[in-house]
């Protein structure tokens, strides 16, 4: 399967990240789509290639054209504020603040943009995040040109990027990017399944109204997990999109036959849609050793995930997201592509 990999990720490279009260060295780092690549190298995948440069026509289909005009500028105007550290909200918009609306300040306007405040922004961000959407875009053209599976490689990953709010180490939403490539080359139906460990709360938000993506998630119970404000089961959709958004939020010590039969359902929800591509959003933040997550999948279960997809019978794009802290998460990456062919 092709993998598209660009190294610009490697200007998002954050040093700091709010975590327990402290700032911490970013779980969200380079090391983790090195630790990606050579364990796909080892497997053998033997196509690896830059995505090609895509303009932000897509991008703004989904995203505010403010919110993209911010995440470009945001980093000069910051320094130009006389900051001289990496790029942090004190005050966001909350319960009863009045018709909030973009303020001058860019301090201000970084709290104004953000779902989550562990995630700094630093000066290569943009150029990282604009190559990611590269991957997830030149990802979805390979579908569109008749190829049944690619691995777009995104880093900084993107399924909590909103319309108009980063966080959760995202900032633009490439798999949904993906999904309306596909729509403007024409297919009719597109389903995102999001499995990475947190809810795709990003995704949902960018899919909520829409009745040409379907969009299911599978992850922790935001009673107990990040991003905490967004995943419940209740979340179905609102106007033409009711009825197009599935969430399966799921205990702590969650592992594989439980994992397994709440795939099984939404694969089952996005046939009974008619999709006619899959995006899968992969995070492997769902692995026993995963550093801030509480499932408990193995490394031989990412096999039998990738083969479930793979049953579907859908051409499939998958899309990295989140994993962190140990090396395995190349292996568990590499399994779930190395299932989705086998099948
Ligand atoms: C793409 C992705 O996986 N983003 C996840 C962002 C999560 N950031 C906040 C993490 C908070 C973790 N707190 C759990 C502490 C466990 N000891
Ligand atoms: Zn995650």
């Amino acid at each position: 399967m092709r993998v598209i990999y660009s190294e610009d990720h490697k200007f998002r490279d954050a040093k700091t990240e709010l975590h327990g009260g402290e700032l911490v060295r970013p779980f969200e780092g380079p090391f983790r789509a090195e630790w990606i690549l050579a364990a796909l190298k080892e497997k053998e995948f033997s196509e690896i290639v830059a995505p090609e440069a895509h303009d932000l026509s897509v991008p703004l289909k989904l995203h505010d054209a403010g919110y993209l005009e911010f995440l470009e500028t945001v980093w000069e105007r910051w320094i130009a504020a006389g900051f001289t550290s990496e790029a942090i909200p004190i005050s966001l918009p909350v319960r009863r603040s009045y018709k909030a609306r973009p303020p001058r300040n860019i301090d201000g306007l970084l709290g104004y943009y953000a779902n989550s405040v562990e995630t700094s922004i630093t000066e290569g961000t943009y150029r990282a995040a604009i190559a990611a959407k590269d991957c997830a875009l030149s990802g979805a053209d390979h579908l569109a040109a008749g190829n049944r599976f690619a691995f777009s490689l995104c880093r900084p990953p993107g399924h909590h990027a909103g319309i108009d709010l980063f966080g959760g180490y995202c900032f633009l939403n490439n798999a949904a990017i993906a999904a309306q490539r596909l729509l403007d080359k024409g297919a009719g139906k597109v389903a995102i399944l999001d499995v990475d460990f947190h809810h795709g709360n990003g995704t949902q938000d960018v899919t909520y109204e829409r009745d040409d993506i379907f969009f299911a998630s599978l992850h922790g119970d935001p009673d107990d997990a990040f991003p905490y404000f967004w995943g419940h089961a209740e979340e179905t959709g609102r106007g033409r999109g009711e009825g197009f958004n599935a969430n399966f939020p799921m205990p702590a010590g969650t592992a594989w036959p439980a994992y397994r039969e709440a795939l099984a359902a939404a694969l089952g929800r996005i046939a009974d849609f008619g999709a006619e591509a899959l995006i899968v959003s992969l995070g492997v933040d769902t692995f026993e050793k995963d550093p801030i997550s509480f499932f408990r999948l193995k490394t031989p279960d990412y096999l039998e995930m990738g083969r479930m997809l793979a049953a579907t019978g859908l051409p499939a794009l998958t899309v990295m997201e989140g994993g962190y802290g140990v090396p395995e998460i190349g292996y568990n990456v590499a399994n779930v592509l190395i299932g989705i062919e086998a099948e």
